[in-house]
């Protein structure tokens, strides 16, 4: 993939950097998609059925167990070169925001320090009667672990669709897409809002776009670079050529 000078000049003078992640960069971890349809015993269903108070409502042990699959999943992968590379990134300019949607701790396990998680974390739960966040919770096999303050029914620290995202991480995330030079958006179908809403906020207030995804999607088009093909094997490219240019390295010379 050849990364256009023009970008790696624009990262060279940049003071603040902005990324909106999506399920796309931890795709090459082995975690599915959201939109990918469903692997194995989960195929039948699709995602938006399972991720709504609705649907734990009327069946808690279906949704409880699709959070369990996803976390012994979780267990069994790692974070990617695109984690990997984004965490190293964040220590080259002097503001750098990471804003995720994802819920699977990737980017913290690859060493990003500033993460902001819109959507929560399935590492987490939470009482669904009073909220209550609980960090872990004995083995209960199938039946659903209870709220140890009041024995409520324990749902997972995520939020689901029709469900209002946490104030202060969407003022964050705002925040950084209005006050950044350049906002990367990593890995997104750009479907879902409010998050699919940062990358036009950041372009509307004269931000650089800048897309990573191998496929098209609602903003390619407003995207001013666009960089088509999987993040893990971009994100490593641009790291280095952004490097090269911050602090180039004399050629090696045998
Ligand atoms: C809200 C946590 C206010 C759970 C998630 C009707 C009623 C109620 C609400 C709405 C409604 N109509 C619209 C809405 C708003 C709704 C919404 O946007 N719906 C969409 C479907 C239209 N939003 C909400 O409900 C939000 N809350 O608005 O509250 C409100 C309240 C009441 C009533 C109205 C409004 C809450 C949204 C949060 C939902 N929770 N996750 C869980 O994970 O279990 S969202 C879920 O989708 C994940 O977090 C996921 O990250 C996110 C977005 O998907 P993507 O990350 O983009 O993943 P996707 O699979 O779509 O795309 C992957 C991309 O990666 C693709 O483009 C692919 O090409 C690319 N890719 C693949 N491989 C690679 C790659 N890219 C790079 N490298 C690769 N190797």
């Amino acid at each position: 993939m050849t990364i256009p000078p023009q970008l790696i000049s624009r990262f060279a003078t940049a003071k603040r950097v902005t990324v909106l992640t999506g399920a796309g960069v931890s795709a090459e971890s082995g975690v599915p998609t959201f939109r990918d349809a469903l692997t194995g015993l989960w195929s039948k269903f699709n995602p938006e059925e399972l991720a709504t108070p609705g649907a734990f409502f009327r069946n808690p042990n279906l949704v409880w167990a699709w959070y369990e699959w996803r976390r012994k999943l979780l267990k069994q992968v790692e974070p990617n070169p695109a984690h990997l590379a984004l965490a190293q990134m964040e220590r080259m300019f002097s503001e750098f925001n990471l804003i995720t949607q994802n819920v699977d701790g990737l980017h913290q396990r690859a060493g990003s320090r500033n993460v902001t998680e819109l959507h929560g974390n399935i590492a987490r739960s939470k009482c669904s009667e009073e909220g209550t966040i609980i960090n872990s919770w004995p083995e209960t096999g199938t039946e659903i672990p209870k709220c140890p303050q009041c024995g409520g029914l324990l749902r997972p620290d995520v939020v689901w669709f029709g469900e209002d995202l946490p104030v202060a991480e969407l003022k964050t995330a705002e925040t950084a897409a209005i006050n950044c030079d350049l906002f990367l958006s990593i890995g997104t179908s750009a479907e879902v809002y409010p998050a699919a809403g940062l990358p036009p906020l950041a372009r509307q207030h004269q931000a650089i776009l800048v897309e990573i995804n191998p496929d098209v999607t609602t903003i390619t088009k407003q995207a001013h670079f666009v960089l088509a093909g999987p993040a893990g094997e971009i994100m490593p490219q641009l790291l280095a050529q952004i490097q090269q240019a911050i602090s180039p390295q004399p050629p090696i010379t045998d």
